[in-house]
């Protein structure tokens, strides 16, 4: 079976995907080819469905790729240059207060990875662990 989905719905499962709260995250991510590549990672078995392990796991090639300065903490100083600059520091300022559990201003791997799936747990209505690809791309709608 071959999951096609328009490129609003996988911007929708990236923002769901990397973020707690989902819209500010999808201002972060405007390039089409990072939301394509992130989307096609998240599912990594490719069978349509997205469990908390693919979350996991998109998260954390995610927060290597974030992690500028390789100092296992995402913060200001992991801010790129020029045009991603705002949008990172914009989603920064966003997730910060929900992932940064031990509170010291800077978001771990372990706070990244492990932090909250919102949508995710909303859309998983008979906690098994997986969600359906649409599933999960219309309860991400639905909370922004
Ligand atoms: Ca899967
Ligand atoms: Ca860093
Ligand atoms: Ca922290």
């Amino acid at each position: 079976m071959t999951t096609y989905l328009p490129t609003t719905a996988r911007f929708a499962v990236i923002a769901l995907v990397f973020a707690g709260t989902a819209a500010p995250a999808a201002n972060a991510m405007q390039s089409a080819d990072r939301m394509e590549q992130f989307a096609v990672s998240a599912d990594a078995n490719g069978d349509g469905y997205i469990t908390e392990a693919e979350i996991r796991e998109a998260r954390t090639s995610r927060f290597d790729r974030f992690d500028r300065d390789s100092n296992d903490q995402l913060n200001s100083d992991d801010a790129p240059r020029f045009l991603m600059r705002q949008q990172f520091n914009d989603w920064l300022t966003v997730m910060t207060p929900d992932f940064d559990t031990d509170g010291n201003g800077s978001i771990s791997r372990n706070e990244f990875v492990n932090g909250p799936m919102h949508a995710f747990e909303a859309a998983d209505t008979d906690q098994d662990g997986q969600v359906a690809v649409e599933d999960l791309i219309a309860t991400a709608q639905s909370l922004r």
